[in-house]
């Protein structure tokens, strides 16, 4: 199988990095995104999203004349579909799959297929998903064959193939992972096959779209089930006078226990959306997956309450103080540590809600952005992190930034602090 023009649909966080890591192969990559601002960036040889060393790769790949953006597809041997799959919600479910983006997105690159072409779907999707982008596909294209019609004899081949790389260390991440490869029949898998072969060093190891679509959920679901585990037992700890970071050391020592790091919440736009699309799917069965989901969605409002119980102890030992005298430092607003990217971040909410709240002072410690987001501007300011904590009563540790695990513990100690991280 020969891809000499390979498109990448979605220029975000997934499809950017692909497409310029193809290109880095020497493959002529066309990527298509409707955002005019991206497509423009890109054609200038820069990014528009943060993530290490990919400035480097797409600069290199657009100079070099292997990578161009666009804002409608073209003609090309090969599809990849990196779009959005967010949820909404239908019918009094909140957590219903939107798969609009993967919608429009096919129907536009079914316009420019020709027969031979591949497509693969490397959105995180419920199960079901590649079928019904093929069926959506098939409807714009009556004069081609597709493999739910016409199987290994199909004109156009279709995989379902879902990213797993960890935002901060895409790039590495890309190469080195292994691929689950979910033809739609078995030749829909070695065309896949080959295509990631351009690029993937890790192992490619085929099953079925479904199966592919549902490895994908399950290891996200997997994750968020661990982790709410940590977060339940630093819930339980507190209220016992345990210390859980004692407690999850002690017990990791066991040979066959492993537990992960409580924190503020679960963040981020894939462990705290993909267990819904389980739980979307089979309600009555996913009650451990729903579980979890509740108990880190829970974890914010938590942290919100422990401070204003601390707001009230400070205010009992100083009967001359109001609220409006007690100031509050957060540290950390990003969705996890050494990142800018705040978007579905619990420490973000547990700020804003606070910020709405607290009458008095709130200084903001975020040393991987350079203005706070309009949400807090009228309410908060940025400090750096000597200055926050001289500065603060109570001092609120929501993100393990490498900038805050060097402060001292003599700094630290005429305050008050509140740590869900355990660096403190
Ligand atoms: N978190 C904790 N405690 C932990 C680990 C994480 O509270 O012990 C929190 C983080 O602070 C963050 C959230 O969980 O708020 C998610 O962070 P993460 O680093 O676990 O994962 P993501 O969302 O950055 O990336 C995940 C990865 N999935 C798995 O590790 C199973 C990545 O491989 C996927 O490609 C990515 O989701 C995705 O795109 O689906």
């Amino acid at each position: 199988m020969n891809y000499d023009t390979i498109s990448v649909i979605g220029l975000g966080y997934i499809g950017l990095p692909t497409a310029a890591v193809i290109a880095s192969r020497r493959k002529q990559v066309i990527g298509v995104d409707i955002n005019q601002h991206a497509v423009d960036t890109i054609n200038r040889g820069d990014i528009h999203i943060v993530e290490p060393e990919l400035d480097i790769v797409v600069h290199a790949a657009v100079k070099e004349g292997y990578l161009r953006a666009a804002t409608r597809p073209e003609p090309a041997d090969a599809f990849l579909i990196a779009v959005p799959t967010p949820f909404k919600a239908e019918n009094g479910n909140d957590h219903v799959p939107d798969l609009s983006y993967i919608e429009s997105a096919s129907k536009a690159v079914a316009q420019v297929l020709k027969a031979g072409d591949l497509v693969i779907l490397e959105s995180t999707s419920p199960v079901g998903a590649t079928e019904q982008m093929a069926a959506w596909m098939a409807e714009a294209r009556p004069d081609l064959t597709f493999p739910q019609t016409h199987g290994e004899a199909s004109d156009i081949r279709i995989a379902h193939c879902p990213e797993r790389v960890l935002p901060g260390h895409v790039v590495r991440e890309l190469v080195e992972n292994d691929r689950v490869i979910g033809g739609m029949t078995a030749k829909c898998s070695a065309a896949a096959t080959a295509l990631y072969q351009i690029f993937v060093e890790g192992e490619c190891i085929t099953t079925t779209a479904r199966t592919a679509e549902m490895a994908k959920l399950t290891e996200n679901s997997f994750r968020d089930v661990n982790i709410a585990f940590a977060n339940e037992l630093s819930i339980i700890c507190d209220k016992i006078d345990i210390s859980v970071w004692e407690l999850i050391r002690l017990a990791n020592r066991h040979p066959r226990v492993n537990i992960l790091q409580p924190g503020p919440g679960v963040g981020g736009h894939c462990i705290a959306v993909d267990p819904w699309f389980i739980v979307s799917e089979t309600p009555d069965e996913a009650r451990l997956i729903r579980t979890a989901r509740e108990v880190n969605d829970g974890k914010p409002q938590w942290v919100n309450e422990k401070v204003h119980q601390a707001v009230g102890k400070l205010l009992t030992a100083n009967s001359n103080k109001t609220a409006k005298d007690v100031s509050i430092a957060c540290f950390g607003l990003a969705f996890k540590p050494d990142i800018d990217d705040l978007r579905e971040s619990p420490a973000l909410k547990i700020v804003e809600k606070l910020a709405s709240s607290h009458p008095g002072q709130m200084l903001i410690v975020e040393p991987n952005i350079k203005s706070l987001p309009a949400s807090l501007k009228q309410k908060a300011e940025l400090y750096p992190v000597g200055k926050a904590i001289e500065n603060a009563d109570i001092l609120l540790l929501l993100v393990d930034h490498r900038d805050f695990k060097g402060v001292g513990a003599e700094l630290l100690k005429e305050k008050v602090v509140l740590d869900t991280r355990g660096i403190w």
